[in-house]
């Protein structure tokens, strides 16, 4: 898939800031500091579920390093689980955003970030 471990290196870190993109535009919304468009988030959470799929195969063995923690590798297991915790809240967060319910959408989204930062926490170097 990857010819050189920094293609996944680089593919990892350009998915991610697309799911940062994604995801970090809705905290305004989520806090109340801009409007609920019900139809806007939907779409852009619809987007978001393809991109939350594309980091995990780009962190195969060999391709150790970037901005990830050795136990990654090492703790593949726990890893695996923390990813898998990740996608699971986004697939919440695409039910609750289809409901077009807004208290079930900010629930939704807040458990999302919970679980980016619990996995950067344990698996992305300190910066
Ligand atoms: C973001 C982003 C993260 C998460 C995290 C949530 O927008 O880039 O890594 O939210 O900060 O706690």
């Amino acid at each position: 898939q990857f010819a050189k471990p920094e293609q996944a290196v680089d593919y990892r870190q350009a998915s991610m800031a697309l799911i940062g993109s994604h995801f970090g535009r809705m905290a305004p919304v989520a806090k109340k500091e801009a409007p609920y468009d019900a139809a806007a988030i939907a779409k852009n959470v619809e987007v978001l579920t393809v991109l939350a799929a594309l980091p995990w195969s780009a962190f195969g063995a060999g391709t150790e390093g970037g901005e990830t923690k050795a136990e990654a590798w090492s703790d593949a297991q726990g890893f695996k689980q923390a990813t898998d915790d990740f996608t699971a809240a986004i697939d919440k967060l695409k039910v609750a955003s289809d409901s077009g319910d807004f208290d079930a959408f900010r629930v939704a989204f807040g458990n999302v970030g919970k679980s980016c930062k619990t996995c950067h926490d344990a698996y992305r170097k300190e910066k």
